[in-house]
């Protein structure tokens, strides 16, 4: 299991439509462990394969990290099989596009099929926090940026921002 880079925005590779897995074997099952560790080493609660530069419909998430106990879940080939008309709005922020934080609204509720590590399928009902981190790593998977649904302005101003930050980040 290892520690993996998380790409950041601006970054083409982010923006791949990821293909469908299929069957969940030993390799996809090492890059959910190689996704956890990557998520946990950058404190996040969740992670989309496209964010190590493996564009695979695959999330980890973890959205309990009490006192340090660790429960990653795994969801592969994930399709949301209804969502509420009702809408919630949370504050977003992205391991890919660090230190930008905007309000999105998303259905409040949603049902989802998914894959687990061992390949059974499960079916879920979300809401609150779970649903929206589930649609927010949903959208990683069409290429989408949680910055894709805010303002041209508030996203170009975003973008310019990190395109900045990598700028410095790369000339030292
Ligand atoms: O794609 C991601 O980076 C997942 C987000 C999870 C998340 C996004 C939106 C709403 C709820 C959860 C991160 O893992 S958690 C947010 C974050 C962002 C930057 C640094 C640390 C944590
Ligand atoms: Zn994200």
């Amino acid at each position: 299991m290892s520690v993996r880079p998380i790409l950041t925005a601006p970054d083409p590779r982010l923006k791949a439509v990821s293909t469908d897995v299929g069957a969940v074997d030993d390799e996809i099952r090492r890059l959910i462990d190689d996704m956890a560790d990557s998520m946990y080493a950058a404190d996040g609660i969740g992670l989309a394969a496209v964010q190590i530069g493996v564009p695979k419909r695959v999330i980890v998430m973890d959205l309990d990290q009490k006192s340090g106990k660790k429960n990653p879940r795994a969801f592969v080939d994930p399709k949301i099989t209804w969502a509420s008309e009702e809408t919630a709005t949370f504050e977003e922020g992205c391991l890919s596009v660090p230190e930008i934080w905007e309000s999105v609204d998303r259905p409040a509720r949603i049902k989802c099929e998914y894959l687990d590590r061992d390949g059974k399928v499960q079916l879920l009902e979300a809401d609150g926090l779970l649903a929206t981190c589930l649609q927010h790593e949903m959208d990683h998977l069409e290429g989408v940026l949680f910055i894709d649904h805010i303002s041209k302005l508030k996203r170009s101003m975003a973008l310019r921002k990190l395109s900045k930050a990598k700028r410095l980040k790369e000339t030292g």
